[in-house]
């Protein structure tokens, strides 16, 4: 049963009743899944605590709606169609039935190795179908997955598994990423000198020497060997965790958002057929990473619980060349292409050169996700990769939102560049001003608050609950506040205008400057440092790190590269800061706190108002700063 919407007054109508009747609503949804127990109740929640319970004591094993449940009716379409690094290299099919055998197979070798229900299972692996069969596998058998994105450094990965007490990792010996082989398993050996884990399963790729532990380490293919490739799914409650997902906030180390089974499974396929009008049959690309929650949500849960085609792909868009999205878009005729705003960027600056020998006749459908699309990006992308006939949906959400939230319905909600226009049904957002009130009306702009339940939402911050109720649901009271500024415009259509908080958005990836700070602050002769965010063309946001730092017997290149570095191998190299510049001070005020508004004003280049600075410490801090600027 499909509860897809098909016209735009389809959609004001179903809006009106999931704010009305959201139990109701939302019970409709889940009634066209299976469980094997019903629901004693829809809703129960609290914003204070917060304590949000969606289908209070159902029943369910997710992977039984992903695979049990198309088995026998279309257990021969593909599930996933894998596209490697390498266009030379052949690429995989998986059917809905090869599926199934190989996560029953993979869960039942977990198990063998003493995994199961509530165990924490790390996934550190490159874009490989076993990367989605692990995560199916652990939802079999009621393992708590988190993935963590390939490129995270050893230290990264140690704090994780660390942090959510992991049993396991999963991984593989190597990535294969452009023209360039990266090791993977020796990050986790390396990860490993700072924590421990019971066991490690190693999918063979690159065939790669790599060092295998007795008794901790097992390949892959070895450990699958002799298990039967079906079981039964174990039974789980409704808000069982499903998985932990680690993302940067503003404050402190990057924290573990929880996501619980129930709401996040009819979150993720509702919105994937909704948003992208997905019809049986289609081909969907996501061109994510499943260590982010959109690979999450729309590579693997929302497509394949929908019984769609989803495509992933191993490698980066410019290799070989710059029309490597696009020749996978005819190959495999795809019909929705799900990407991010930096790649357009990246891609355009080749020009329309690379995109003349593709017919990209199959498109019906473009996504953008991950930041604010810039209206040049957004026009390029309609005109050259939609011909012009293709409608964008821009759509907005987070990590903590499990699925997307503002967007257009493909082909149903009229479009405006650069705005992610309506919300989804169950959405009811607030446009709130610094003082805590409601703005109502049209042509607003504030930060932009949730003040009801969706059933993909946060549940909480793994092993800190207070946190996730000082982070989301403090500021303002009752309400969960994105982080997020937003304009309400005369149409009452949304447009996000980036965040608010101290989290700079480099390529779609969120990172805290303060943990981008500390980060530097590891290198032996920094004294301080501040971090802020900049436009950066391609980007949307680069990274400006302004430090402070012992410079005997050092020239500033080298120990800009030093800092580099460091930053590098405590998070990874994405984090690295585009411009580095060295100081003799920061501008603080009276009370000490380094002022943000001037340092990001002059990495901006907005030298004009530097605002009011009568409450410096050291105004000539500030001139120096300024002739310093890089
Ligand atoms: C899905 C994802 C979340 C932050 C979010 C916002 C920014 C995401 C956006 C967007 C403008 C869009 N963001 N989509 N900004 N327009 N369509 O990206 O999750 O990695 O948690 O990032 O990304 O600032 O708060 P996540």
């Amino acid at each position: 049963m499909s509860n897809r919407i098909h016209t735009l007054s389809g959609y004001f109508h179903e809006y009106q009743k999931s704010v009305t009747e959201p139990e109701k609503f939302w019970a409709r949804i889940a009634d066209s899944f299976h469980w094997k127990k019903r629901w004693d109740k829809v809703l129960e929640w609290d914003f204070e605590s917060p304590d949000i319970k969606w289908f209070v004591n159902a029943k369910l094993n997710i992977t039984e709606n992903i695979l049990e449940r198309h088995l026998y009716t279309i257990g021969d379409r593909p599930a996933i169609i894998w596209e490697p690094n390498d266009p030379s290299e052949e690429g995989r099919t998986i059917t809905y039935r090869e599926l199934y055998h190989e996560v029953c197979r993979f869960s039942n070798a977990l198990k063998s190795k003493g995994i199961g229900k509530g165990d924490k299972v790390i996934i550190y692996m490159p874009m490989i179908p076993e990367a989605a069969v692990a995560m199916l596998a652990c939802a079999r058998i009621g393992a708590i997955h988190s993935v963590v994105f390939a490129g995270f450094s050893s230290t990264a990965l140690s704090d994780r598994v660390n942090d959510c007490g992991a049993k396991a990792i999963l991984t593989s010996d190597g990535n294969f990423r452009g023209n360039k082989k990266i090791p993977v398993k020796e990050v986790v050996d390396t990860a490993l000198e700072n924590c421990t884990v019971e066991t490690v399963i190693v999918v063979k790729r690159t065939g790669q020497e790599i060092d295998m532990l007795d008794g901790r380490d097992y390949w892959w293919h070895e450990v699958i060997e002799g298990h039967e490739d079906n079981n039964v799914a174990e039974e789980m409650d409704s808000e069982d965790m499903l998985f932990i997902l680690y993302t940067s906030g503003s404050t402190g180390k990057p924290k573990g958002v929880v996501h619980t089974i129930g709401g996040y499974m009819i979150y993720t396929k509702y919105t994937f057929e909704n948003v992208f009008q997905y019809s049986q049959g289609d081909v969907f690309w996501c061109t994510a990473d499943i260590g982010w929650v959109t690979g999450h949500s729309y590579i693997v849960y929302g497509p394949l619980l929908a019984g769609g085609t989803t495509v992933m792909y191993e490698g980066v868009p410019t290799y070989p060349d710059a029309g490597r999205f696009w020749a996978v878009i005819d190959k495999y005729r795809v019909n929705q292409f799900y990407t991010a705003p930096t790649a357009i960027r990246a891609l355009q600056a080749f020009g329309t050169e690379p995109i003349q020998q593709y017919k990209l006749e199959s498109l019906k459908v473009l996504g953008s996700v991950g930041e604010p699309i810039n209206e040049e990006a957004w026009h390029w992308y309609h005109t050259h990769i939609g011909k012009s006939k293709c409608p964008i949906v821009d759509t907005w959400w987070q990590t903590e939102t499990g699925g997307i939230m503002i967007s257009p319905l493909a082909g149903i909600t009229p479009t405006k560049p650069a705005y992610a226009t309506l919300p989804l049904p169950g959405i009811q957002l607030f446009v709130m001003d610094a003082d805590g009130n409601k703005l109502v009306g049209n042509s607003v702009e504030g930060n932009l608050c949730i003040g009801f339940p969706w059933p993909g939402m946060i549940r909480t911050t793994y092993g800190d609950h207070d946190r996730c109720k000082q982070t989301y649901f403090s500021t303002y009271k009752g309400m969960y506040f994105t982080g997020d500024g937003v304009k309400r415009d005369h149409d009452g259509y949304y447009r996000i205008l980036g965040r608010v908080d101290d989290v700079i958005n480099v390529s779609g990836h969120r990172f805290g400057t303060a943990e981008v700070e500390n980060a530097i602050n590891e290198h032996p002769l920094v004294l301080e440092s501040a971090v802020v965010g900049y436009p950066h063309e391609v980007k949307g946001q680069g990274i400006y790190a302004y430090v402070i730092c012992d410079m005997t017997n050092r020239t500033e290149a080298n120990l800009t590269n030093e800092i580099k570095e460091s930053v590098t191998k405590i998070i990874g190299p994405i984090a690295k800061p585009d411009k580095i510049q060295i100081v003799s001070g920061l501008p603080k005020t009276r009370s000490g706190k380094i002022m943000r508004r001037i340092l990001r004003k002059v990495a901006e280049g907005n030298l004009d108002n530097m605002g009011d600075t009568s409450t410096l410490l050291d105004p000539e801090v500030v001139e120096e700063i300024i002739k310093g600027r890089k």
